[in-house]
């Protein structure tokens, strides 16, 4: 049964299709531009793909305000050439997922455009309106700098809708059985098209509507019950290539996040994006400090089955919230990595992230992508991750992120052929431009971020204990390291992360271990050995990782 978990062990990369190769010299990017990369993302380890939305839209939320959920926007492409890039990717032994919008669709759906015609159109309940004036709700909008509250009166009824996101992102009201019905229909339909599962974007929100907007909570069934529904689903239609996944986006504690997996059962969600964990690491990292890591691990729910998965995350297509962490832990994080204003992200979050923050340190982004590869999960990277891309400051909001892949060091970063006045988003400039930071460069250098990714993507996928292990926290007399252990049937991995600049002797102590057993760094192919009493001291360069 455990032979279909292979999302387990798989190596994630989420791409914007907008940004990533312009096949057509149209100035954005397209779905066969990805198909053309497929050998460069087989040859780097990547196992699975998450497509960020292709869906025909009028991209006021970078694709995630959807006009047709069945449609591939012509800008992209058209069916054949997702299809077609299927079946290359399946080709080349890698899965693809896509993401599945199911809290809201843009306000120029067909479905809402219906809806808010008349209070007795057959489509209003595909929607949450309210006849009452909501007040003031502008703490619960989640693009306070866009918005500002989460219900917008509509002229025509004279009602008002409900919109956590954007106002032209209207909620679809998923307590009704025919919204329901709707998204399991075209889940069918990408299944049926070959995908291997979905990126769920926006989960809390598209499950507790009624109870997040204190609404009557009257004829409404348990609301992860809708998760169970498209779990079951999902389950019907394992395939080829294995079960078929749901990754959720939960940005929730721990304890909140153990119900979106369905707790013991695991009949919800199959993996969860660790968004606490993610933050304790930049606060780590902040402080050079190994505790918030350490406690965010042990944090981790215990007693999930196998085929709930955490899936682990250091950059994403979203700015990064520190929303999870303290106030003064915020401020720590803040102060570390973004001291001047434009680094910051309303305020709240950090705009520039890695590698940007490190000022380019490459031994302490190798660090903390060694880290990415050895935390108890699948690791998941953005597009560009792999080279070191930077973002572009001089870009508003969450487009600062979403820059066009960098190529090469020639016109618009080999990104496209049309002119740069034509470009759909600008090519970074700076020290993170494509004159320093470019693929067909970082192919070239033995030293290269790529080629270190390579290497971890390859070691994690020789050690299935990284993905499939029990993980145990070992104590350290030293408060900038962190050892961790992962254990799988018989097979044990030692971890060590030096998150300071200076070297240190490590001593650690391994109860389980017999004496005298060798420790062997598969990176570097160093060893030392367990004494009688089963410790033992490895010397670690500052940032310094050891995988025993
Ligand atoms: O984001 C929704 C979301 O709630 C989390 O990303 C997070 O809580 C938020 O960034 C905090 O500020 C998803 C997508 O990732 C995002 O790109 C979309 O804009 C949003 O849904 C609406 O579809």
């Amino acid at each position: 049964e455990t032979a279909d978990l292979w999302y387990n062990n798989a190596v994630f990369y989420c791409i914007d299709v907008e940004t990533y190769l312009d096949s057509t010299g149209s100035g954005g990017g397209d779905l066969h531009g990805i198909t053309q990369r497929i050998d460069y993302l087989a040859e780097i380890g990547v196992t699975c793909l998450w497509l960020m939305p292709f869906y025909p839209s009028p991209r006021r939320d970078n694709g995630y305000d959807i006009a047709d959920m069945y449609g591939v926007d012509r800008r992209y492409g058209d069916h054949g050439d997702f299809v077609e890039l299927i079946r290359v990717a399946h080709d080349r032994g890698l899965r693809v997922i896509v993401d599945l919008v199911i809290n809201h669709t843009s306000d120029q759906h067909p479905w809402f455009k219906a809806s808010r015609r008349s209070t007795d159109n057959p489509y209003r309940d595909y929607y949450v309106w309210r006849a009452d004036d909501p007040g003031d709700t502008s703490d619960q909008a989640m693009f306070p700098d866009e918005e500002d509250g989460i219900w917008t009166f509509d002229e025509q009824t004279e009602q008002w809708y409900l919109h956590h996101f954007l106002h032209t992102q209207p909620d679809l009201n998923t307590a009704n059985p025919q919204v329901r019905e709707e998204i399991t229909k075209l889940m069918g339909f990408w299944l049926q098209l070959g995908v291997d599962g979905f990126r769920v974007d926006a989960v809390p929100f598209a499950i507790n509507q009624r109870t997040l907007v204190g609404m009557d909570e009257h004829e409404f069934e348990e609301p992860h019950d809708y998760l169970r529904s498209l779990r079951r689903f999902l389950q019907r239609r394992a395939s080829g290539q294995g079960s078929a996944i749901m990754l959720g986006e939960v940005n929730l504690p721990h304890e909140e996040q153990v119900a979106f997996f369905g707790g013991e059962r695991g009949d919800q969600l199959t993996m969860q994006f660790d968004f606490f964990t993610n933050q304790r690491l930049f606060l780590s990292l902040a402080r050079q400090e190994s505790a918030p890591l350490a406690e965010a691990l042990r944090s981790r729910p215990t007693g999930l089955r196998v085929e709930s998965q955490y899936a682990n995350f250091l950059r994403n297509h979203d700015e990064l919230t520190l929303d999870l962490l303290e106030d003064d832990e915020q401020e720590e994080v803040l102060d570390a990595f973004a001291p001047e204003e434009e680094m910051r992200f309303a305020g709240r979050g950090l705009r520039r992230r890695l590698p940007g923050m490190f000022n380019g340190d490459p031994r302490r982004l190798k660090m903390a992508y060694s880290l990415l590869f050895t935390l108890p999960g699948t690791p998941v990277m953005f597009y560009g991750e792999e080279i070191g891309m930077g973002e572009n400051l001089d870009v508003p909001g969450r487009e600062a992120v979403r820059t066009p892949m960098q190529w090469t060091s020639e016109k618009n970063a080999g990104f496209s052929t049309a002119k740069p006045s034509q470009l759909s988003r600008a090519v970074t400039e700076g020290p993170f431009g494509p004159e320093h930071v470019n693929a067909a460069q970082a192919r070239r250098d033995p030293n290269s971020m790529l080629h270190h990714i390579t290497r971890l993507a390859q070691r994690y996928r020789e050690s299935p204990e990284l993905g499939w292990g029990d993980t145990t926290i070992i104590d350290t007399e030293l408060p900038q390291v962190l050892v961790h252990t992962t254990t799988w049937e018989d097979r044990s991995m030692v971890l060590l992360h030096n998150l300071a600049s200076e070297p240190a002797i490590v001593p650690f102590t391994l109860e389980g271990m017999e004496p005298g057993t060798q420790l062997v760094d598969l990176l570097s192919e160093e060893s030392c050995e367990l004494d009688a009493d089963r410790s033992t001291r490895m010397p670690m360069d500052g940032y310094g990782y050891r995988w025993l």
